[in-house]
């Protein structure tokens, strides 16, 4: 299982720490756009062409630019090699925008993350609607490497930028009533598409949700950007959350409502199907989905050379940290 985080900062002392970390920042990120130029050709667009994003204009404010290239290297980063960057931009899910893999980064140029809003409510002492800009002030920006897996069996290696969501959470200073976390997607119609098409699948806003220790875990993480860039709109921008060790799902894109709640909240996926999605959604190898086995997964890019199929790891390879969190709990039951 992948330690991770280790090995990357271990060499390094004090002094060093800084410069290295940019550098090692900056190789990972040269070394992966090498990388993805090299693959993006010719894998697997045969099956699914895949077209680089158009970012021109998209990329954010320029504070906030300025904050994500200033990201640190963090902890619990994975060392594997990273999913080049036309796979993480054009290879997504993001249903307000259609259900093919295309369609969020084809379809969502028009969409505005900047000026952006979260409205905070519930069991918390701090309440109200604050400007994306107040709520990273002060936050120390990280890298984080994480594994994506979704439930269709299909993996990514992200390098997404942001900071622990325990820090965002205890701002708002949740009381004992916050047992659980629902967390809402922005619903805007006249820039998604596919949230006002007669064939959606959910029901908009996409509403999402954690217990209150899993919110507050140090892997549960707010991306504000990838690659070193901010968050192109198919990947949630201005900021979405993500959860490593749960299916992707959970990880909801471009927040405007965070609720902190005394009752388990009701997913969109539950909503739409119980039976096949539930509400703590863990990696999980030896509990298949309805419809398919999740003992294994196709790590993207796949294609002409081999489907790069590997085994799926309980929690995603984030047990280590994360299990002790289900204690006691039948993950049969609680799917
Ligand atoms: N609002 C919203 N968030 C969403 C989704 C969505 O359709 N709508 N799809 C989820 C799914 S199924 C996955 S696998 C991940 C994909 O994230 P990525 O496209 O940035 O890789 O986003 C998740 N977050
Ligand atoms: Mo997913």
């Amino acid at each position: 299982m992948n330690k991770v985080g280790k090995g990357r900062l271990q060499t390094l002392n004090e002094n060093e720490v800084t410069n290295k970390t940019a550098y090692l920042n900056r190789r990972q990120i040269i070394k992966a756009a090498g990388l993805s130029t090299f693959l993006g050709g010719f894998t697997e667009s045969a099956a699914q062409p895949l077209k680089v994003a158009d970012t021109a204009g998209a990329r954010g404010p320029p504070w906030l630019r300025k904050l994500v290239s200033d990201a640190s290297v963090g902890r619990f980063s994975t060392t594997e090699k990273l999913t080049p960057f036309e796979y993480v931009t054009g290879y997504n899910n993001f249903y307000e925008f259609g259900s093919s893999k295309s369609d969020p980064s084809e379809k969502s140029s028009g969409f505005v993350s900047d000026p952006w809003r979260i409205e905070v409510k519930g069991a918390c002492e701090v309440t109200g609607q604050f400007h994306l800009e107040d709520i990273l002030r002060g936050q120390e920006i990280e890298e984080r490497i994480y594994r994506l897996r979704c439930v269709e069996a299909w993996s990514m290696v992200i390098p997404w930028i942001g900071f622990p969501l325990n820090r965002l959470l205890s701002r708002f200073k949740p009381t004992s009533q916050a047992r659980y976390v629902k967390f809402e997607t922005v619903y805007r119609p006249s820039q998604m598409p596919g949230q006002s098409s007669f064939f959606a699948t959910l029901d908009y806003p996409y509403v999402e949700g954690l217990r209150i220790d899993e919110a507050m875990h140090e892997l549960a993480f707010i991306a504000v950007g990838l690659y070193g860039e901010p968050l192109l709109p198919q990947n949630g921008a201005p900021l979405r959350l993500v959860v490593p060790w749960k299916y992707g799902f959970k990880s909801l894109k471009s927040i405007v409502k965070i609720t902190f709640q005394k009752h388990r909240p009701q997913t969109s996926w539950q909503l739409a199907n119980s039976k096949e999605y539930g509400f703590f959604s863990n990696v999980n190898p030896d509990v298949s989905h309805p419809r398919w086995s999740q003992a294994t997964e196709r790590r993207l890019p796949s294609g002409l050379f081999g489907s790069n199929r590997m085994d799926t790891l309980p929690f995603n390879g984030y047990g280590d940290e994360v299990s002790h969190l289900y204690k006691g709990m039948n993950l049969r039951i609680h799917y």
